[in-house]
């Protein structure tokens, strides 16, 4: 009878270990789509400019987020989006345990040479971040408003520490000092690896 038992105990402990994995899979944690994540909102410093905007959007949604600058910036401007309350954190150490990446769609209103370069935060923000990344390496920006492009970034490519108080995304540009750049984002998501 004990035998049984805990040949019937690892079952089920299979059969829940199999089911979470299958819980997990397809999940996406939305950052920005018309509305944002809890307590998270966008800003902009040294001339650059984050806001939520109505035109365009993706797919003829309600709103976008744009960054614009201004046509003379200070030296070294960015923008976040981001949160600076710890009961808003979010653990995304899931999402990078199964393969996940960073995804949103980007339209450029304007032919650019300027490349975003993106980072996220974890709990004490750009004091505990990842890697810089730039997007032309993901992406090669049309310049034409009436696309928007799908950017893939896998998490591994940030960081290798798990994220348990993710806080956030800082954009920055390249050439540091670009005027004259406008991007939209929109559908901006952390998406599990299984989901693929
Ligand atoms: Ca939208």
């Amino acid at each position: 009878m004990k035998g049984k038992r805990i040949v019937a105990t690892t079952g089920m402990m299979i059969i829940m270990l199999v089911l979470g994995c299958q819980v997990f899979a397809g999940e996406e944690l939305v950052i920005f789509s018309d509305s944002s994540l809890k307590g998270f909102s966008p800003s902009g410093w040294k001339g650059a400019h984050f806001e939520i905007v109505t035109s365009p959007a993706w797919n003829g949604s309600a709103s976008a987020l744009r960054i614009k600058m201004d046509e003379k910036v200070e030296p070294n401007p960015g923008v976040c989006f981001n949160t600076s309350k710890a009961e808003n954190f979010i653990n995304i150490s899931k999402f990078q345990e199964s393969g996940g990446s960073l995804e949103f769609y980007i339209n450029t209103s304007k032919p650019t040479t300027t490349d975003l370069i993106i980072c996220l935060y974890n709990a004490a923000g750009e004091f505990e971040a990842t890697k810089k990344i730039s997007i032309s390496n993901y992406v090669k920006l049309d310049g034409d408003s009436a696309t928007w492009q799908k950017v893939s970034i896998p998490l591994k490519d940030l960081t290798g520490k798990p994220y348990t108080q993710f806080s956030g995304m800082l954009f920055r540009f390249s050439p540091p000092t670009a005027s004259d750049v406008e991007f939209y984002l929109d559908e901006v998501k952390i998406i599990s690896g299984a989901s693929k």
